[in-house]
């Protein structure tokens, strides 16, 4: 009985690569809806001032990528996640904590997520929990790189 569970399980596992591989190499509509990516640039913009993920995601997967070529000590970005309320001072705090935390201040409890900094040509993915997270709150993600937040900063919204 033992043998013959492992062996299904086993089964299921290869069945569910070759349909993931089969349709994600097909259309982009079968995308995973809770993985998301945003792009920043030499002229300290992100790519886009809104991002959000169904209530249902458990996990949140965000890549960050660094579309130009300014070095990450002259122009680094990175994405920071915390509530609407939060997100200025945990800028200030970042901004304190320097280059080597990647401008968050260690252990911050108000910063949902954040990536590393990264320079032109590079990227950076992070994966976080929702749990706590509510639609009925509102999301900031920004650059804590010094300067930057007050230009690069968008709204981020689990939709209920
Ligand atoms: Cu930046």
């Amino acid at each position: 009985m033992k043998i013959s569970m492992s062996r299904l399980k086993t089964i299921s596992a290869v069945a569910l690569l070759g349909f993931s591989s089969l349709f994600g190499f097909t259309s982009n509509a079968m995308a995973n809806e809770c993985e998301l990516s945003i792009s920043a640039n030499d002229a300290m913009q992100f790519d886009t001032k809104e991002l959000s993920v169904p209530a249902s995601c458990k996990e949140v997967t965000l890549t960050l990528t660094h579309s130009g070529q300014l070095p990450k000590a002259a122009m680094g970005h990175n994405w920071v996640l915390t509530t609407t309320a939060d997100m200025q001072a945990v800028a200030n705090d970042g901004m304190s904590a320097g280059a080597a935390k990647n401008y968050v201040k260690e252990g911050d409890t108000r910063v949902i997520a954040h990536t590393d900094v990264v320079g032109g040509g590079s990227s950076s993915s992070i994966s976080f929990s929702t749990e706590g997270m509510s639609s009925a709150e509102t999301y900031k993600f920004f650059c804590s790189f010094p300067g930057h937040w007050a230009i690069m900063q968008g709204n981020f919204i689990i939709k209920a």
